[in-house]
Parts: C-alpha cells; structure tokens; sequence
C-alpha cells in the first residue's frame, strides 16, 4: 500500500536575531510570527488558530487528519458547494488525483472524494473557467517520469469544470511544456475571461520544452492550444 501523506500548517516564532532586527512598526508585527507549511509522510492534518486578542503571535490547536491519496504535493481553497464554507482540493502526486473535501463548517471535512487528473500533479488553482459562477479546477501534472535521464514527459494541465455540489466533471488535459511544475490563474489577454500559465522546468536532454505556457481561456471552460514562452530551462513556478 503506497504511503500516505502528511500536510502541516505550522506557526513559528522569528528567531531573536531577527525580532531584535530594527525595521518600521508594521514589518516588526508581520514578521514575528511565520505560518510554515510542510508536507511530510503521513496523513492531511490541518493545525486551527485560536489567536486571542492577548497574543501577539497565533497558536493553534492539535493537527486534525484528513486522508487523501499518496504523496499530496499541492493544496487549495474555495467553496465547491456554494455553501459559504472554505473546502479543500489537494493534488496527489504518485496516485496521480485530485481529491476534494467538503468542509463541514467546523473545521473537519467530509471523506475525500478522488477525481483522475493526469500524470504526477505537483500544483493547483482554483478559477471559474466557463463563467458560471461554480468555481472550476486546475492542476499542474508533472507527467511521466523518465527515469534513466531524471526528466519529465507527457506533462499537462488538467482542467475540472464545477458543477457548484462539491462534485466535477472529467478532466480535460492539455498538454504543455515539458516537466510542469507550478499552474496560475488570470486574465492574460484582457477579455474578462480567466486563462492560465502553466511553469515547466522542461525536458532531457536540453530541457528548451520547458519555460510558461500560457493557456487562453476560449470562454466556455475550454483552453487554446498553449502557448509557450521561454523562461530559461528550469522554471518551477508562476505567480501572478
Ligand atoms: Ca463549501
Ligand atoms: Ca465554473
Ligand atoms: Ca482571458
């Protein structure tokens, strides 16, 4: 049975060297605390913040745990079921799925439902693609892992299209540069209609497969052709 995994939210305090650092009032505030996420081997567990108004720095309570498939390398957020409660969406990477959770409103989730997504997802975002007001899915899949030149092909972008219940459609994949590493979300061309951009780290034995491609929205949930803009080989993430 493949290993389960293990995401944690974690608060720290700044180490003393750095809290003693003089910086404006507002940076001091922000920086000592830090919010770590890590993902480990195990189980999902999600740590709740019971900051009270006497704190200056957040706390939270035991890791809850909630399963998903093996070796989740992505998470995101949005209300799925339209019932004003954050749910969650976390990319598996060796089962190559998608898995939802339903939020329960207090601070549990419902059993984590798979959907196929395609080779080795790694990164998630979450958009509402064919404009009808459920939000819709994207994840970043890796692809197949060329072991004799520890490379990457066959990589996409797989798109799940919300039907506004919790539940989706089939993924739709689209295929981009070679080794994707990171997806991202937002209008590109200016149309009103959200695209994506899509990182990829590329292929053996060059790697020029790889830069961001960027998927144009042709406004009904379905994407263009993309296209791929060099980024220098090794490109691991996309921000917008
Ligand atoms: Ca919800
Ligand atoms: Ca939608
Ligand atoms: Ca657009």
């Amino acid at each position: 049975m493949p290993p389960e995994v293990q995401l944690r939210v974690v608060a720290t305090h700044s180490r003393a060297s750095e809290r003693n650092r003089p910086r404006p009032h507002s940076m001091r505030t922000v920086n000592t605390c830090r919010l770590l996420v890590a993902i480990a081997i195990g189980f999902n567990s999600l740590l709740f913040n019971k900051l009270s108004a006497a704190e200056t720095c957040p706390s939270f309570t035991a890791a809850r745990t909630f399963k998903v498939g093996s070796s989740p390398y992505a998470v995101a957020t949005g209300d799925f079921n339209g019932d004003g409660r954050l749910d969650l969406v976390a990319g598996t990477y060796s089962s190559s799925n998608v898995f939802v959770l339903l939020s329960n409103g207090d601070g549990t989730f419902q059993t984590a439902v798979p959907y196929v997504a395609g080779m080795n997802p790694v990164s998630m975002a979450v958009g509402d693609f064919n404009a009808d007001g459920n939000p819709d899915l994207a994840a970043a899949n890796q692809g197949s892992y060329d072991a004799p030149h520890a490379s990457y092909t066959n990589s996409s972008v797989s798109v799940f299209l919300g039907k506004g219940d919790g539940t989706f459609q089939a993924a739709i994949n689209y295929s981009v540069g070679g080794g994707s590493r990171s997806v991202a979300v937002a209008d590109f061309n200016g149309d009103g209609k959200p695209d994506l951009a899509v990182a990829s780290q590329g292929s053996w034995p060059d790697h020029l497969d790889g830069g961001v491609s960027v998927l144009l929205n042709s406004g009904d949930g379905q994407f263009q052709t993309p296209t791929i803009l060099g980024a220098g080989i090794w490109a691991q993430a996309v921000v917008v």
